[in-house]
């Protein structure tokens, strides 16, 4: 299947939701008035595009009407412009280094985001591009015992080399550990961190600490800090990225199952409110149904029939 197929089908229930009540409302073919336009907002609400958003969303549908006599067709039209303009700036591509030097690519997220999942499609990803590609994974989630297994079982079929330690062990020293492993092959780095200690403040410090041993070991950040957010917690995981983002500084973020939830409209305050780029954005749990997140396919992907 295409990867706009893919996105469709994994849009369903934003569609359904957002989408499909919002061209009922406009489609009917009478006279768009303050109640329609309430309904309007409350839907895009209820689809976790914003408060904020919603009512300028609106606003523009209003100045519309209240200047012409437009056609359902041309208020969506007029909503999907709106949209894009909003998410304009929020694509970009992973950074891979072209010096000879690791790129090194920190993967953080609560429990459950699906990091060791989306390193496993990224590295399949960029295997496939490029399969001279040194990809080496780091177990820095030595939380659980059946975290490190799961990454082992991932290495092995993207063909990458494994650096782990035993559970209970600190995550920095098998960060080292793996950038010593690199610093001959350079390649690629992804380092799967721990979404659940005791507390978020330890959390926290832990991925500090990896940042700092990174930081002291190269002399540089990590190129990538990405934060796995999972779409279905919908504007929790907006405040959830900013602990994330205050700890780390993050260079980006990706939406994980998009297609377990209505309110995929949640792009738009993480964009607005985080200001992190999108990187990518996931649909399912095949290789296939991640892909790097384009606005303009988003928003056509949503209000397609
Ligand atoms: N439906 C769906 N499931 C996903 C997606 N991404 C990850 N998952 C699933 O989420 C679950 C948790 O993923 P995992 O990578 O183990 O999460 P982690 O705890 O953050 O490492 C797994 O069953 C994944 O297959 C997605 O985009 N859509
Ligand atoms: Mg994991």
């Amino acid at each position: 299947m295409a990867w706009i197929d893919r996105l469709k089908n994994g849009l369903k229930r934003t569609r359904s939701g957002l989408t499909e009540s919002i061209g009922q409302v406009l489609g009917h073919g009478g006279k768009i008035g303050a109640a329609e336009l309430e309904e309007i907002e409350e839907i895009l609400i209820a689809g976790d595009v914003g408060a904020g958003v919603a009512m300028e969303l609106v606003e523009e549908l209003a100045e519309l009407v209240r200047h012409s006599c437009p056609s359902g067709e041309e208020l969506i039209s007029t909503l999907k412009k709106g949209i894009k303009e909003r998410l304009s700036g929020c694509e970009r591509s992973l950074a891979l280094r072209n010096d000879g030097k690791t790129t090194v690519i920190l993967v953080t997220g609560v429990n459950g985001s699906g990091k060791t999942t989306t390193i496993a499609k990224l590295a399949a990803h960029l295997h496939d591009r490029d399969p001279s590609l040194p990809i080496t994974m780091a177990a820095a989630d030595t939380f659980r015992a059946a975290a490190i297994e799961q990454l082992g079982v991932w290495a092995e079929r993207v063909g990458a080399d494994l650096v782990k330690h035993r559970i209970g062990a600190d995550p920095s020293a098998v960060v080292f550990d793996a950038l010593e492993h690199t610093r001959r092959l350079g390649g690629l780095l992804f380092i799967d961190t721990a979404g659940r200690l005791q507390t978020k403040h330890n959390l926290m410090e832990e991925l500090r600490k990896v940042e700092r041993t990174v930081e002291k070991r190269l002399g540089r950040k990590s190129d990538e800090r990405l934060l796995v957010l999972d779409a279905t917690t919908g504007q929790n995981g907006i405040s959830q990225a900013s602990h994330f983002h205050e700890a780390i500084n993050l260079t980006g973020i990706i939406l994980t199952k998009v297609d377990g939830t209505a309110k995929g409209g949640v792009v738009l305050p993480i964009w607005e409110e985080l200001k992190l780029p999108l990187m990518y954005i996931g649909v399912g749990e095949s290789k296939e149904d991640l892909h790097e997140f384009s606005a303009d396919q988003f928003v056509e992907a949503l209000f397609s029939t």
